[in-house]
């Protein structure tokens, strides 16, 4: 499997410590990358989305106020692992220059189309629902019309136009914790009016995924299709618990699913993981790739508290994914009823 795209040489990477006993997924040995207090004011950054910039990174962070608010923080490195973050959370303005702040942001995603650089969280709109931005050098945000009505989470455009529109994936939710949940597809001409609504997968008949599914991070154009690190929810007598599966969608109809990973990919095992304000929490909102050689480093949120990197390589990756593929008619079917 190649990965489509533009080298990422100075890319954050590890080569495994040890040969790994399932799926070919490692995590880096100095996790977490963000630890708690990272800044005066907030007391936890995790769920966040990083791209290359200039000649390092930049990224979209989750940081939870410590009054409990959580807003979106700019950061910057110059390895992808070590970052600095802005005092101020980033504050958005209207397309006429005016302040238009939500009322709080979180799960932040982050992707490049073009020459534009896209923000896309969950805020209040009357309930959970999708907020989204766009910028082209970090300084000016500018808010977009809300894309969805609510209910909705976990929205995440893919970094190219298929068939002349933009495409995001959401996850149609309520505005609590949700006990269900299915991936979508939407497809829009301008970002403002979305439509061609498709179902892409629901949740797994596996224990790890039974309950609910979100996209994660965006889909990764291959020469086999769109390469997908998604969340996958399980609820227990003791809470739910967030693992990380892998898909991969059509390339020119991405409702469609190709293969769909019947095993986890990663699951909450280390302390950071296991340990915090959510126990049992990898979500994974991003991923830098380096095409020339298939490198894939993953940012996951650990336990609502840390943010982590994990490693993969493409091929390694795809055949675990294609190896173990287990499909549900929904997952195979263009996704309109
Ligand atoms: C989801 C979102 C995520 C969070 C997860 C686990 O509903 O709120 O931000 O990581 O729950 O608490």
């Amino acid at each position: 499997m190649k990965i489509i795209g533009p080298d990422i040489k100075n890319m954050p990477w590890q080569e495994p410590e040890k040969p790994c006993v399932d799926a070919p997924i490692w995590r880096y040995t100095d996790n977490p990358v963000v630890g708690r207090n990272p800044l005066k004011g907030v007391s936890r950054i995790f769920n966040s989305a990083v791209v290359p910039f200039e000649d390092g990174f930049i990224g979209v962070f989750r940081g939870e106020q410590v009054n409990g608010v959580p807003y979106i923080y700019l950061g910057r490195s110059g390895d992808g692992v070590h970052w600095n973050f802005d005092e101020e959370k980033i504050r958005f303005v209207d397309e006429n220059g005016q302040a238009f702040m939500p009322r709080y942001a979180y799960d932040p995603r982050l992707v490049k189309v073009d020459d534009t650089y896209y923000v896309m969280w969950c805020q209040d709109f009357y309930g959970a629902a999708i907020g989204m931005a766009r910028t082209r050098d970090f300084k000016r945000f500018e808010r977009l019309e809300n894309p969805f009505l609510p209910f909705n989470r976990n929205a995440v455009l893919f970094p190219r136009k298929v068939g002349g529109n933009f495409l995001m994936l959401s996850r149609p939710s309520d505005s609590g914790h949700t006990p269900f949940g299915d991936i979508f597809l939407s497809e829009s001409p301008d970002l403002t009016y979305w439509g061609r609504h498709r179902h892409v997968m629901g949740k797994g008949e596996e224990w790890w995924q039974a309950l609910k599914i979100g996209g994660g991070a965006a889909p990764i154009e291959t020469d086999e299709g769109w390469l997908l690190f998604y969340h996958g929810v399980t609820s227990t007598c003791n809470g739910y618990v967030y693992s990380i599966g892998g898909a991969i969608l059509d390339l020119d109809d991405p409702s469609v699913v190709r293969y769909r990973c019947e095993n986890f990919l990663l699951t909450p095992e280390e302390w950071y993981e296991e340990k915090g304000f959510v126990p049992n929490v990898c979500f994974p909102c991003a991923t830098i790739c380096d095409p020339s050689d298939g490198r894939i480093a993953i940012y996951y949120g650990a336990a609502d508290s840390y943010i982590a990197l994990a490693f993969t390589r493409a091929d390694e990756i795809g055949d675990y994914i294609k190896e173990h593929s287990r499909l549900t008619e929904s997952d195979r079917e263009i996704g309109r009823r």
